[in-house]
């Protein structure tokens, strides 16, 4: 055991004196201090499979040594930052990365943590070693049907594997689009892909939903089928009731208002989850909350206001998700900040005096409204994140505790220095 209760007693006692001073304001004038810790106890973000090992560029790879080289011990590493976090209760599996040959007992494994499993990814960006059709032209979009066939039967399969984990959701990426114009009929493209994703959209089981998820380019870089939310809110309209739109941050042009994206989706009931990540150029895949913090909080911002206006519950009824992935960090490490600047985020959007803004624009009040944001943005919520994750019964620094235990060094000694966990 890597880690246990007498690990966390030890270390939350050690640091509560200093925590209790920090947290002394917040008990006393704040009104909704006790409703923001509570809500930060529910919230929970999904950890990707696919995020545990050092990630790669397409320059190299500089694994860091004890990644997992399982399912299995995947399931473990989400198990630990859940236990040192307690808001990291569910695993997103990209298949076939992650194949649960034994649903059951990966069941046993991840409930065993506290584990439930969040949305599961297929994959058609990529050719399998035993796969017969290549998707190097696309996959359900590609002119041929055998190809389509292939792509749309590995995403039922995908379907198929969630339903024996208790998974709820599929999250459907494609990389289908074009290098060069001339290539594709952008028209077709768009009818095939629609054709196809209505053939998978009627394999969805009753309580299921699927998440379209766009990109505006990479690894095609002339046109991309799924290229913006316009295209995935299309698609998800055409489809039905149980299809959304999924928005990962680092999927879009350089300045694009992603706030306002998701003001307008979450007002069309067509905002179903998320990718939390940080990105400076393109799909960078930094940590969250590490180059735009102000865009996060104003990105939760939307949320909550949004969510609230159609009486949402904020922990349950979108899909909350980290896709991220490092090459120069523990992976574990990285883990365990976005989570931390992604439940910043969120509190200090439940900072936001709304109905003080609300005046302010009635007024046109351009300055007030400015300083009612930044008011929330400005403020030290940190004690109520550690106060919330106190109360779940995590570690009031969980990086610290990670550290101190030196963990990575344990990981290794029992994994091997020269460990490659699968993913890109
Ligand atoms: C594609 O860039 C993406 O964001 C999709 O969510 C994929 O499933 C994931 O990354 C794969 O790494
Ligand atoms: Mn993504
Ligand atoms: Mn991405």
């Amino acid at each position: 055991m890597l880690l246990d209760s007498l690990h966390l007693d030890q270390h939350n006692q050690q640091r509560l004196e200093r925590h209790q001073s920090r947290l002394a304001p917040w008990t006393g004038d704040v009104a909704n201090a006790e409703i923001i810790i509570e809500k930060l106890v529910a919230f929970q973000i999904a950890i990707p499979s696919w995020a545990l090992g050092t990630g790669g560029t397409r320059f190299g790879r500089f694994p860091g040594g004890g990644e997992p080289r399982s399912l299995e011990e995947k399931i473990d590493d989400v198990g630990l930052l859940h236990t040192l976090n307690r808001a990291s209760g569910a695993i997103s599996l990209h298949i076939p990365w992650d194949i649960p040959t034994d649903a059951k007992a990966i069941q046993q494994r991840a409930a065993s943590y506290g584990l439930a499993f969040d949305a599961v990814n297929s994959n058609t960006f990529q050719d399998q070693a035993d796969q017969n059709l290549s998707y190097k032209f696309g996959s359900l979009q590609h002119v041929d049907a055998t190809v389509r066939r292939q792509a749309i039967d590995h995403n039922i399969d995908v379907i198929r594997h969630g339903e024996a984990l208790g998974s709820k959701a599929i999250t459907v990426w494609l990389s289908d689009g074009s290098c060069f114009p001339g290539q594709l009929n952008f028209r077709q493209a768009f009818q095939r892909t629609l054709e196809s994703l209505q053939e998978i959209y009627a394999a969805l089981p009753n309580d299921w939903k699927m998440f379209v998820e766009y990109k505006a380019f990479e690894p095609n870089f002339y046109s991309m089928t799924v290229g913006d939310w316009g295209s995935s809110y299309l698609y998800a309209s055409k489809l039905g009731p149980k299809a959304y739109t999924l928005v990962d941050l680092g999927h879009h042009l350089p300045n694009a208002n992603i706030e306002q994206i998701v003001a307008i989706l979450l007002m069309e009931e067509k905002l179903g989850g998320f990718h939390f990540n940080d990105s400076k150029y393109g799909d960078d895949d930094l940590t969250a909350g590490s180059i735009k913090p102000y865009q996060l909080f104003l990105i939760f911002n939307e949320l909550v206001d949004g969510m609230d206006a159609r009486g949402m519950n904020h922990a349950t009824d979108l899909g909350w998700m980290i896709d991220a992935s490092h090459n120069v960090k523990d992976p574990l490490e990285d883990l365990l900040q976005s989570v931390e600047a992604i439940q910043i985020a969120y509190a200090q959007a439940l900072l936001v005096d709304r109905a003080a803004l609300e005046e302010a624009r009635e007024e046109n009040d351009v300055v007030k409204a400015q300083e009612l944001l930044q008011d929330a943005f400005r403020t030290d919520v940190r004690p109520l994140v550690a106060e919330a994750r106190l109360r779940a019964g995590g570690a009031l620094d969980p990086l610290a505790l990670f550290r101190q235990l030196d963990v990575r060094r344990k990981l290794i000694s029992q994994r091997g220095a020269k460990t490659v966990a699968t993913g890109l």
